[in-house]
């Protein structure tokens, strides 16, 4: 074995020099400061909080990496199938509160800060978001890397260091601003691995020759190389050694600083420019949510991060001296969204342009190689790349991407020799003006197994974008795993006072490792002591987050109303507008009632917050009416506190710790087939939240666990959204009464320049109504009566909670992992001993 080639006298004096973990307050505080001191060279007298947040995160840090090195060790001497992530996102939150619960170290650490006259929440605050991520795919990603490490699954994430993630929010007079995310300045949790770099090309010519004995060899020559360089980040388990790798590729210009030849003959200017040209590649995280726009800069960052990967991957393979028939055995890589397709052709031009494998041997390794999960099937969200572009960037895949076609349509033609038209449906080029590559064809040939996000969603993907595939390559090609999230942070983290109750009642935490056992929890459902401090610890949460509006937004919300809450990405079809439209019938009411009929309506906080894209000039249109009700109601002497409307600035994964914890009511609406998952809904519900929803995505399963009477489902179905788009084209359609003088208000002025909103009610008035607002907007607000009614009896409610939290136990990413790990890659755990 490899430890046995170094010698026991060595192997004994490195045992003893090497660091031991901390065990109790006063180890992790010398730890802590010999940090600050040292590593920060600070004193006692200029540390402040940012400095105390740097030595803790040092501290722990050090922990992090023996078990990590360990752990990476460990997975090379077992030489098993390892999982590879591939995702141009990881939208990981802060590092610091998770490192600490997984080491299970955070009490120490608390009482070694108070000690130093810090408070815990105040350094875990300290921290920077690492949010290289959009929203939900982003997000899944990280829950992935939780999952797979608390659970041992030999895995590395593979992604793009982005220089700059999403953008932060502000709003200013009721508009959204975009400001950079500058978020490396001091990023204790990633380590540069400058040993670590591939070479990438772009641009040249693919030409084709054959060699003396006659095969025919193809070269791709010329253009111009970039540097990949590593960074790793690790991903602790929870109660477990494994610690696993985060690999994030960023850019710099190939051959050091800059070119010193340019430099020496006094082309200061250009020297540096190519440096500043190849480390734009990895400087900013596209900021769409479901929409691509085909820009080439997108395109480079996808290659450049699929041949970086490739190139690790494969020259890990490669040290094993294994045959290349067994690369399957040892690989899986997993594609999150076709972002990665280009992955595909990639790893068959290794195997046969560099390694000299047959066509069809190289291909049947790929297909076993790859998985694709699909997260959407609205139009605009799937990629296509243009031919031209692809040719210009990438000449030799180009030309694989068409055998790969002219081979698959073949057989296509050899199975379905009668029906003609379906070759031009299913080639992988589009024959457009100019020609497209679909990705999401390529995605799915190129791989043996594909899977959508919640059961709704991988059956229409089974009969609408991939319906031919499923006649070519039968129904078990297609799958389905159903999204999931880590009880860790979305639990545990978040709402450490509910974990601590319900471990309480449980006798211990190990439903943080499988969390089915919250089904327990409908043991205590008349615990009279149970449910006092179950809805206790609502209202502090609540009270946490109505301090937090406070100081943000300087409104003051009463912790007792209805707390109605919708947050993520601003999108039509998740429609917000639905929401806030909802909301002005509820002010039009109040305001037309008596003071004696207001006695009784049950107080309620509104509560919005999402990015929208910066181009997407609709989303940033609701936002503003979104602030502008909010102007209005919250300063209306008629409402008081019977209605509050609050827009949350720069919604992120944070700010996602104190909110979900502090819904009575959360809105996942949108219109039904749309939303490929959704796995808000799920946090909401974890943390003893209701939620109203339509029948889409995640619901429908969240709906089947929680129960019928736990839930508020409305709205139309997917099977009937087509004819009722086709009727708003086709027929004359009456505006309901209710939702008319909504529109007359807004039109009237009452919540600023009408001019303003035109464009969102003329959509719905006179554009067809795509998202179907008007046709759901009627059963939405009787829904939201039924809400009213439901929260009025306050002991049934709690009930409905306690239920909905003990048959949560489905949706732990730890179970989507175990599917992924049973059915799409076949690999083994790895218990550290
Ligand atoms: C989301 N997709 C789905 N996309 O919308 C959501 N898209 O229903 C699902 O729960 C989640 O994925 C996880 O499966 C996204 O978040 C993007 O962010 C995105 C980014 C770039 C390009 C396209």
């Amino acid at each position: 074995s490899v430890e046995a080639s170094i010698p026991e006298p060595q192997r004994a004096a490195w045992t003893n020099y090497s660091p031991k973990p901390f065990e109790s307050a006063e180890g992790f505080g010398k730890e802590a400061v010999r940090h600050i001191e040292t590593t920060l060279a600070r004193s006692l007298y200029n540390c402040d909080e940012a400095a105390t947040y740097a030595g803790t995160a040092l501290a722990l840090r050090d922990r992090l990496v023996m078990d990590w090195n360990k752990t990476q060790q460990n997975q090379t001497f077992a030489d098993q199938k390892r999982v590879y992530y591939l995702s141009l996102e990881f939208l990981m939150g802060r590092a610091l509160d998770n490192a600490m619960l997984n080491a299970d170290v955070k009490d120490m650490a608390r009482e070694g800060l108070s000690q130093l006259g810090f408070r815990m929440e105040d350094i875990i605050s300290q921290e920077h978001d690492a949010a290289l991520g959009n929203g939900g795919l982003g997000r899944l990603a990280a829950c992935f890397l939780d999952s797979m490490a608390s659970m041992d699954i030999p895995a590395w994430g593979y992604g793009l260091r982005y220089r700059y993630g999403i953008f932060k929010q502000e709003i200013i007079d009721g508009y959204q601003v975009e400001v950079p995310d500058y978020w490396l300045d001091f990023n204790p949790w990633e380590f540069p691995r400058h040993d670590v770099s591939v070479d990438i090309q772009f641009y040249g010519n693919a030409s084709k020759f054959q060699d003396e004995t006659g095969k025919t060899v193809a070269v791709w020559e010329g253009g111009e190389i970039v540097n990949a360089v590593a960074y790793d980040v690790p991903i602790p388990g929870y109660k477990t050694a494994t610690t696993n790798n985060l690999r994030l590729w960023g850019s710099k210009a190939s051959g050091g600083e800059f070119d010193f030849q340019k430099f020496n003959r006094g082309e200061y200017e250009s020297s540096v420019s190519d440096q500043q040209r190849a480390e734009t590649i990895s400087a900013v995280l596209y900021p769409n949510d479901n929409l691509e726009r085909g820009k080439e800069l997108r395109l480079k960052q996808q290659y450049f991060w699929c041949a970086a990967s490739l190139y690790d991957i494969v020259r890990r393979f490669k040290k094993t001296k294994r045959a290349w028939k067994d690369f399957p055995s040892q690989v899986a890589i997993q594609l999150n969204d076709t972002h990665p397709t280009l992955a595909i052709p990639e790893l068959q031009r290794i195997l046969v342009d560099l390694e000299g494998l047959e066509w069809d041997e190289a291909w049947s390794i790929v297909q076993k190689t790859f998985g694709y999960t699909n997260h959407t099937v609205l139009p605009e969200a799937l990629e296509k790349w243009s031919v031209p572009l692809i040719q210009h960037l990438l000449p030799r895949h180009l030309q694989i991407i068409y055998d790969i076609n002219l081979n698959f349509l073949q057989y296509v033609e050899r199975n379905f020799p009668k029906d003609r038209e379906m070759l031009g449906r299913v080639s992988i080029i589009e024959e457009s003006q100019p020609k497209m590559v679909r990705m999401a064809y390529l995605a799915v040939i190129g791989s043996h197994k594909v899977n959508g996000v919640a059961e709704l969603h991988s059956d229409l993907i089974k009969t609408t974008i991939f319906k031919d595939f499923v006649k070519i390559y039968g129904p078990d090609k297609f799958t389905n795993v159903t999204n999931g999230i880590t009880p860790r942070r979305w639990l545990h983290q978040a709402n450490p006072r509910l974990s601590a109750l319900i471990a309480s009642k449980l006798g211990g935490y190990d439903f943080l490792k499988d969390l089915t056992l919250l089904h327990k929890l409908e043991n205590f459902v008349d615990d009279k002591e149970f449910r006092k401090e179950f809805a206790e610890i609502k209202l502090a949460n609540k009270e946490r987050l109505a301090k937090y509006i406070h100081e943000t937004t300087g409104v003051t919300v009463n912790p007792k109303a209805l707390f109605d809450i919708q947050v993520k990405r601003m999108h039509e079809y998740k429609r917000q507008q639905l929401n806030i439209f909802g909301v002005i019938h509820r002010y039009l009411a109040i305001k037309s009632m008596s003071p004696e009929d207001r006695k009784k309506l049950a107080p309620r906080v509104s509560i919005f917050g999402g990015k929208a894209a910066p181009g997407y000039w609709m989303a940033k249109t609701v936002i503003h009416l979104i602030c502008e009700v909010g102007r209005v109601v919250n300063n209306d002497k008629d409402v008081g506190d019977l209605l509050k409307v609050i827009f949350l600035e720069d919604y992120n994964v944070s700010k996602a710790e104190i909110i979900c914890p502090a819904s009575d009511i959360s809105e996942h609406i949108s219109t039904a087939g749309t939303e490929a998952s959704g796995t808000s809904n799920m946090k909401f519900v974890l943390n003893g939240g209701l939620i109203i929803g339509t029948c889409d995505g995640a619901n429908i399963e969240i709906t089947r666990e929680v129960g019928e009477n736990n839930i508020f489902l409305f709205g139309n179905l997917a099977e009937d959204v087509d004819d009722l788009r086709h009727a708003h084209i086709y027929q004359k359609y009456e505006l309901e009464p209710s939702l008319a003088s909504v529109f007359d208000a807004i039109k009237a002025g009452t919540f600023g320049d009408a001019g303003n909103f035109s464009a969102l009610v003329n959509g719905i008035v006179e554009h067809g109504d795509y998202y179907l607002v008007s046709d759901d907007f009627v059963s939405y607000c009787k829904t939201h009566e039924l809400i009213d009614e439901a929260y009025g009896d306050r002991e049934a409610w709690v009930t409905k909670c306690i239920q909905s939290v003990a048959r949560m136990g489905f949706f732990s990413s730890d179970r989507c992992i175990d599917e992924y790990a049973e059915m799409i890659w076949n690999v083994e755990k790895l218990v550290p001993t």
